[in-house]
């Protein structure tokens, strides 16, 4: 069992957050220090540390969040301008090892933006 990060507290409710949804599996909250107009946070409750970590057996959760990611962006009115993000380490700019999916939207996006 990986340690308790900030995210399995806020999914355990010991943490407050800005929840945009939640279901069995995962759990949206807006990120605390948005890159965009829109930036929400799509976190499964399984604690995996890094999108390195998932084995097989994840392969179904991982699906879900995609397409939740694709629901989400519908709910929030960004689905034709959104881009997603997994940071994955240390060297990928990754601080919360707890795998989360960026959604990033409503800003205009160039084919130069890193
Ligand atoms: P990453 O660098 O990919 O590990 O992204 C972690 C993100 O999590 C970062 O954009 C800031 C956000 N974050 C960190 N702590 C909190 C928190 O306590 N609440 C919320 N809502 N977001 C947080």
């Amino acid at each position: 069992m990986s340690e308790t990060t900030v995210f399995g507290k806020i999914i355990a409710g010991e943490i407050p957050a800005e929840k945009i949804y939640e279901d069995d599996d995962c759990i949206c909250i807006n990120d605390i220090s948005p890159k965009a107009p829109t930036h929400v946070l799509l976190i499964p409750k399984k604690p995996i540390p890094k999108l390195a970590d998932a084995t097989a057996e994840d392969e179904a959760l991982l699906g879900r969040l995609m397409l939740k990611a694709g629901d989400i962006a519908r709910q929030l009115g960004i689905d034709d301008a959104f881009r997603l993000i997994v940071n994955n380490g240390e060297g990928g700019g990754q601080t919360v090892f707890h795998l989360h999916l960026h959604i990033l939207g409503n800003k205009k996006y160039t084919e130069t933006d890193g």
